[in-house]
């Protein structure tokens, strides 16, 4: 059995196929690990979304923004943006079911030697606290009371973690460093602006502010950084959906594959 990590799919099915068919992927046999950002951008959201929720135990997806705006633009809360190309899951037949399927999905995932999260972890948690808090988002997003909290959920304030924090506040920060964050300070003040992979003035990029001796860590949502082997803090977006490649990096031995994509949007994008 392998385990491969694959990274942000935006919607490029035809791709991922490809990535599978060339690291030869078997679903009887082997799992996946999805970084998140399963949809949008791309043009085949709706086979990504049905394909991997259909895998059911064979594959683990951790919630990335585009998978919580689609989320967020079901429910009705968010103005579309005319960039979105995730029109086909919202009129598909089973929109529901999928969508319902996507916001129980995880924040992150630890398992063996990994963990995984879209884009980051703040400086001061560890795997085991970053768990726990991201056991509190999916708690929210899984409960009966899911839509008060996607009300609430959008807002870049506040900028820092406390343990104090309570509320809105408290979900809302552990959803920014999780799927939105690239650089922060050394004690953890988030920037949101920044895509690059050069850091604003008095930043850093988030893994570099993490204690060396946690678990490491694979996460996406950084396709100007790109493809990031540092077995540490291994970045897998490498922009499929802005015409780069398609990553997927099995675990047990770190064996990497690529298929090339098809200029599908103008780079520059997030
Ligand atoms: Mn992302």
């Amino acid at each position: 059995m392998a385990t491969y990590a694959i990274g942000d799919v935006q919607g490029c099915f035809d791709e991922l196929k490809d990535l599978l068919k060339k690291c030869s992927y078997s679903r009887k046999n082997d799992r996946l690990w999805f970084v998140g950002d399963l949809v949008n951008r791309g043009p085949k959201s709706l086979e990504v979304l049905r394909f991997v929720r259909d895998l059911g135990e064979g594959a683990v997806t951790v919630l990335g923004n585009h998978d919580l705006h689609l989320v967020t633009q079901h429910e009705g809360f968010e103005r579309k943006r005319k960039d979105d190309t995730f029109g086909d899951v919202l009129e598909a037949r089973d929109a529901k079911e999928l969508v319902a399927w996507l916001r129980t999905r995880p924040m992150m995932h630890a398992e063996g030697a990994y963990a995984m999260v879209h884009a980051g972890l703040l400086p001061k948690w560890s795997i085991e606290k970053a768990r726990r808090l991201a056991k509190e988002v999916e708690a929210a997003l899984r409960g009966a009371d899911y839509r008060d909290f996607l009300k609430n959920m959008y807002g870049s304030k506040p900028e820092q973690w406390s343990d104090s924090l309570a509320g809105w506040d408290r979900l809302r920060v552990i959803v920014n460093a999780m799927t939105r964050m690239r650089f922060c300070t050394r004690s953890g003040k988030m920037e949101f602006h920044a895509k690059s992979a050069k850091p604003p003035p008095g930043y850093l990029p988030w893994y570099e502010t993490r204690p060396p001796k946690e678990a490491p860590i694979v996460f996406g949502h950084w396709s100007q950084l790109g493809l990031r082997l540092d077995p540490q803090a291994t970045c897998l977006d490498s922009g499929c959906v802005w015409g780069g490649s398609l990553s997927a990096l099995r675990l047990e031995d770190r064996a990497l594959s690529q298929v090339g994509c098809a200029r599908y949007q103008a780079p520059g994008g997030e």
